[in-house]
């Protein structure tokens, strides 16, 4: 397989000692700038040691967990030459052991972000073992990298400090913008709703469905957790509905048939970047 991890080992064949807990590249708080433009070609050239697909292992120690980053796409060309800048670093910093996967909606139906993430789930299985799955909107960039990108006892909210938001929590079940699940854990919640077309609510029901998953949602704290938004307008296509707040109530109800074990989409192609895997998804329309 193309891009696909390679197994982390000294060149006598022996293991890596595994990571440690705390890795020794971390910097702490950021200089991130949201203005800055760069190219796709020029943070291809930063980057040699990342493997076709975006995928990279630490070459001198095991990593702890295998990490897929999940994002979900359309239209944000210019979001993500800056978002891969940024997060190679980040990432390799932390010792991750990733691949990061671009999942985009297909055609000019109305957005369905929680559906994509699914469909990033489903995929990203299909090419490792990963056992940690980040998902993350292609907008948002951490302000410091001891807010570790990994999975924790519970599923964890990690952008709970925006500059938009002037780096408060808005509300105490705000679950959107980046989260991390473990397999199990989102295997446990099956999975995001599949029925959630338009901006709004989907989240909010993930954070249901950990509740009542006998789970709970952990956060960073306030300084490590803070994070840029890349600032932009309302995207066509992505109109905030008011159906998904009727919807977002039935989170207990819904979570045993709408989810993973329902997830229906037609890969329409797979790309293997240099610094990304995407893949461009139908995941239909609105019934
Ligand atoms: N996304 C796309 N393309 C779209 C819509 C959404 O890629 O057309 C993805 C992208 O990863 C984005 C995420 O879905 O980061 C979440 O969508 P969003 O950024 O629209 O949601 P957010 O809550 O912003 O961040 C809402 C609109 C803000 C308008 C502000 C006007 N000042």
């Amino acid at each position: 397989l193309p891009g696909s991890p390679l197994q982390a080992s000294n060149e006598d064949g022996s293991k890596l000692p595994a990571c440690p807990e705390e890795s020794p590249h971390i910097l702490g708080p950021l200089n991130i700038n949201v203005s800055l433009v760069i190219s796709i070609e020029e943070v291809v050239f930063v980057y040699p040691n990342v493997r076709p697909g975006g995928h990279f292992n630490p070459a001198d120690c095991e990593a702890r967990q295998r990490i897929a980053i999940v994002i979900p796409f359309r239209r944000r060309e210019w979001h993500l030459s800056l978002w891969l800048f940024y997060m190679h670093q980040f990432l390799q910093r932390q010792q991750a052991d990733y691949g990061i996967y671009v999942i985009e909606q297909h055609g000019n139906a109305t957005f369905n972000r929680a559906k994509l993430l699914n469909v990033g789930f489903a995929e990203a299985l299909k090419d490792y073992d990963y056992n940690c799955f980040i998902f993350s909107d292609i907008d948002i960039i951490p302000m410091d990298d001891r807010n570790y990108y990994r999975c924790y006892n519970n599923p964890r909210h990690m952008a709970n400090a925006v500059d938009k938001f002037k780096f408060k929590l808005l509300y105490n079940t705000l679950f959107g913008g980046v989260t991390a699940f473990s397999k199990t854990q989102f295997q446990k919640v099956n999975g995001f709703s599949n029925a959630f077309w338009g901006w709004g609510g989907e989240d909010d029901e993930m954070y249901s469905r950990v509740v009542a998953a006998g789970m709970r949602v952990e956060r960073p704290n306030s300084v490590m957790a803070r994070s840029k938004m890349i600032p932009h307008h309302r995207d066509p296509g992505n109109e905030t509905n008011k159906k998904n707040v009727v919807l977002m109530q039935y989170a207990r109800a819904n979570m045993k048939q709408d989810g993973l074990n329902s997830l229906q989409y037609k890969v329409v192609n797979i790309t293997r970047h240099h610094l990304y895997t995407r893949i461009c998804v139908d995941i239909g329309k609105p019934e």
